[in-house]
């Protein structure tokens, strides 16, 4: 075995010796064959004016029942006295009334070439990453005629989309509602490799191409790629006009808002494991979603660029325009644009197509107690119980990497947990659950890898023989999770390892893949995947295939249970089966501050279940970090903290008296607002609202957020927020939008007038969190062990009036566990304050739900600065009127057991 860099940091790592990540360990786009081409051709090609590909007019064909458009577009390449033409098929799409796609190919006559490698390209994205039952609405387009066939440019419209192919550069002009909103291959940057052998090369080249690295590979760990196909990649560029802020693409360790890359390296989408990973950079990281977001007053413009293999895209912002260049390894150009008004409405409109984020467990949106490693029964037992002792609600606890037995996943270390059953259902007991680690490198010779090889569904090296790297265990296979075959052998693996269904769940790390002797720290790009697919063409799809093949044995097992799985890997479509986190992160203030962006980009990218370990994977964090990260944490989608296995013992009954009572009310307030969180997460699964989520999507129109990514709210519930992330901090400026907002823990006026920054205090105790007039927000106040255990509290209602006294809830409910909802078992109330009424509506209920009889303790009303209330009020509930006492407190007045149940309808008139 060689002995990468890579090989010996991790070694290094696994001894306890904990090395920063090298950013030499990746490449650079200029190291990089295919980027540093497409740059290199981009500038050329802008210098010489000159444009290689147009549109085959005589090849049009417009499928009117399909209402889709095809023809090629014509490559040519003059060189060495030759004049070679390319046709390469192209079809364009316009349906669901917001959606414009295009898809680019090219005909290679033979399938399969030596050792069973396809020679196809990979057009398979959409099998993994679009909902499986998604359906595109077909929408009339109307072709421009009459001079159809015989303009350059051909027009087509449909609903409020006119599209313009046009023939001699080929551009395609997308406008909306009359306005030119996005131009595609604008800057004639359209580069298709096209395949052809290396004695061919010299003729297929235009004089804007730089042959570098075309057949080899340059870089020092991965000189041994053999390129068998030579240079397929694949590129373009899109203008977004009038527009001048681009968010998405995670995953990225940087700012919310994209940064112009003219002087630095591209954003990279290539899935590797980054530990200790560099901040405010454009490096790769472990997931990958290849979907940007164009924000502007009244206008917002996703661009889906559906392509799995190692991909950069380049940023620049213009005068008023923006533009981005998308640089592909190889596959086929296929991408989506989503017009819209808002850029939630964009969000929404990318989910419909890659699936709506799951609606997770109760229980995981609770809080998750995690570390490399508790090591035996005795301990999780301790921890579980010391947490009781100190009244600190938690829901899961995890068990790491060294609870198998020599690494060997689906195996348990028999000393230490000689009897997880009985373990598993001491915890059950208080409703709480357990996840286990289980990684795709599968130690050499033991029953489940010996099971993988005799199936034949182990990744294969460029051979087509079974491929052997390093990680965890030693010399390791890797499950190849893309053949319905390997995912079904998974299956029987999962099933036989959790027995029955119980509170066991899985968490599947490295699946980038993380490869201790690989290149970049993954997988050699020449290895065959199911069908002699190269891992170059679908490499950001490996993560997802493994935990969507966890996820399908859990509900194969149960069809009815939602499952946990926690996925380090992923890319579009795994919101649909999947949490994730950012991965292995620092104990420090940069860590914790970055951690806000990367979330929040997550989030408007569809991949919402998202958090950052607490408080900081490596190292040791001071008491004032830990406290400033909890009172951040539970805001997270995904609550946890982790530790690596060389820091300190960190739970939060060890922490000394003052920060373990701080963190501890704070993790309390999470549990506080889990109705609230619980609805936020039923919008974000219905609608692909963001959980945690920016303040640009929800004042699209005001310019002073579109850089604003330290403060957010929490989904459409009207909380916004603002951690702390810095040390020694004793108050911080935060941009309030016009309004009120009143402190969400006292209830005081926080804000109350126009856009504005202010300071407010916030002493080490204190989070800057804030109610909007205009929302109520529900609780349950009383402390339990568990989330389960809160099941049958009453709840809490607090409303927020605007100074107009009004004010908007809407509540969801369902059994938190099961899928029974989808059969309309659940509760959705809405809550209406107007000028001193209140009313609680019932919109949806199913009659044999027992969360419909959990009743309503307490409703408080902040005081807001117009607002008067009696000292009595009337409750008209079933026809029966009876009078209740309003108690009136510092910042707002309080009714105290009305007698009402969650499920009713009821009107209180103050
Ligand atoms: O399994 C050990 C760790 C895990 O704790 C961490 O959360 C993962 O991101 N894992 C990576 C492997 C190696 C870490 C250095």
């Amino acid at each position: 075995m060689k002995l990468s860099l890579s090989t010996l940091l991790r070694w290094l790592l696994s001894f306890g010796i904990a090395l920063a990540f090298q950013d030499d360990l990746l490449k650079k786009c200029s190291q990089s064959g295919f980027c540093h081409r497409n740059r290199q051709y981009a500038k050329n090609i802008q210098e010489s004016r000159n444009s290689h590909y147009s549109l085959d007019q005589g090849s049009l064909e417009f499928d009117t029942n399909n209402h889709t458009i095809q023809g090629f577009i014509i490559k040519s390449i003059k060189a060495n006295q030759k004049d070679i033409k390319i046709p390469l098929p192209f079809t364009l799409d316009l349906f669901d009334g917001d959606k414009v796609r295009f898809r680019l190919d090219e005909h290679r006559s033979i399938k399969l070439g030596k050792a069973g490698i396809n020679l196809q390209r990979y057009n398979e994205t959409e099998h993994w990453a679009f909902d499986p039952d998604y359906i595109p609405i077909r929408q009339e387009v109307i072709a421009k005629s009459p001079t159809f066939w015989n303009k350059k440019d051909f027009t087509f419209t449909a609903d409020r989309f006119t599209v313009t192919l046009s023939s001699q550069d080929f551009q395609i002009n997308v406008k909306y509602d009359s306005a030119d909103v996005l131009t595609v291959n604008s800057d004639n940057m359209l580069n298709f490799e096209h395949y052809r052998t290396l004695e061919e090369n010299f003729e297929n080249i235009n004089e804007e191409e730089e042959p570098f690295n075309m057949f080899k590979d340059s870089f020092a760990d991965s000189k041994s790629d053999s390129i068998p196909l030579g240079p397929e990649s694949v590129a373009l560029d899109f203008k977004f006009h009038g527009i001048s802020n681009l968010y998405g693409i995670a995953e990225h360790a940087d700012s919310l808002r994209l940064r112009d890359t003219s002087n630095i390296d591209p954003y990279r989408l290539y899935n590797v494991d980054v530990f200790q990973y560099k901040l405010n950079s454009t490096l790769p990281m472990y997931g990958s979603i290849p979907f940007v977001v164009g924000i502007k007053e009244s206008l917002s413009i996703g661009l889906f660029w559906m392509n799995p293999s190692d991909t950069w895209i380049d940023i620049q912002y213009g005068h008023s325009d923006s533009s981005t260049h998308w640089m592909s390894e190889s596959g086929i150009i296929d991408f989506i644009v989503i017009v819209q008004e808002t850029p939630k409405l964009v969000t929404e409109s990318y989910v419909n197509i890659t699936g709506k984020p799951m609606l997770p467990l109760l229980s995981s949106v609770g809080y998750h107690q995690c570390r490399w490693n508790y090591n035996d029964e005795k301990d999780v037992l301790t921890v579980d119980s010391l947490m009781d002792k100190w009244q600190i609600p938690y829901d899961f606890l995890w068990l790491d990497l060294e609870y198998t037995d020599q690494k060997q996943y689906f195996t348990w270390k028999p000393d230490a947990f000689p009897n997880p059953t009985r373990m598993l259902s001491k915890l059950a007991f208080l409703g709480r659950n357990l996840v286990t680690l289980i990684d795709p490198h599968i130690k050499s010779n033991y029953h489940i890898s010996e099971a993988i090889i005799a199936a034949k569904v182990y990744v294969r090296n460029a051979l087509n023989k079974p491929f052997f790297g390093q990680c965890w265990p030693g010399e390791s296979i890797w499950i190849d999770t893309f053949n319905p075959l390997a995912s079904k052998l998974w299956s029987k693996f999962v099933q036989t390892f959790i027995s029955t269904p119980s509170n066991l769940y899985i968490w599947n790390d490295m699946n980038e893949p993380s490869i201790f002797d690989g290149p970049e720290t993954t997988a050699p790009k020449d290895l065959l995947h199911y069908n002699g697919f190269e891992e170059r063409s679908v490499h950001n799809l490996y993560g997802l295939t493994v935990h969507q093949a966890t996820y399908d044995s859990f509900v194969d097992m149960n069809p009815n249970k939602r499952p946990f799985v926690l996925t380090r890997s992923f890319f579009s479509g795994s919101q649909r089966t999947a949490a994730t986190w950012t991965g292995d992160n620092v104990a420090n203030w940069e860590y914790l501050q970055l951690s806000i962006p990367m979330v929040l980009s997550h989030n408007i990218v569809g991949m919402p279940a998202t958090g950052a370990d607490i408080a900081g994977f490596f190292g040791n964090p001071d008491d004032e970090l830990l406290i400033r990260w909890y009172q951040a944490g539970i805001w997270y989608p995904f609550f946890r903290a982790h530790a690596h296995i060389d820091t300190r013992r960190r739970e939060p009954f060890l922490l000394n008296e003052r920060t373990r009572s701080v963190v501890t009310e704070f993790i309390r307030l999470r549990y506080q607002l889990l109705p609230t969180l619980y609805t936020a997460f039923h919008d974000s699964h219905s609608r692909g609202i963001p959980i945690m989520n920016p303040m640009i999507y929800e004042h699209p129109n005001v310019a002073n957020f579109y850089d604003i990514d330290d403060q957010f709210y929490l989904g459409e519930q009207g909380i916004l927020v603002k951690p702390v992330t810095s040390a020694n901090t004793k108050s911080i400026p935060i941009t309030f939008p016009s309004g009120v907002f009143y402190d969400l823990q006292n209830l005081e006026i926080a804000h109350f007038g126009t856009l504005e920054t202010k300071t407010v205090s916030a002493p080490l105790e204190k989070l800057p969190a804030y109610i909007a007039g205009g929302h109520i927000i529900t609780r349950k106040d009383q402390y339990r062990r568990s989330s389960r255990l809160m099941q049958n509290d009453p709840y809490t209602l607090v409303i927020a009036p605007t100074a107009y006294g009004t004010a908007k809830g809407r509540l969801y409910v369902d059994d938190g566990e099961t899928f029974a909802y989808k059969q309309g078992k659940l509760l959705e109330v809405e809550l209406e304050y107007n000028k001193n009424v209140i009313y609680g509506t019932v919109l949806h209920k199913d009659t044999s739900s027992f969360f419909n009889d959990i009743s309503i303790e307490k409703i408080v009303i902040a005081h807001h600065p117009d607002g008067k209330v009696a000292e009595t009020c009337t409750l008209e509930l079933d026809d029966i009127r009876t009078n209740i006492e309003v108690i009136h407190e510092d910042h707002s007045h309080v009714i105290k057991n009305p007698g009402i149940q969650i499920g009713q309808d009821w009107k209180i008139i103050l």
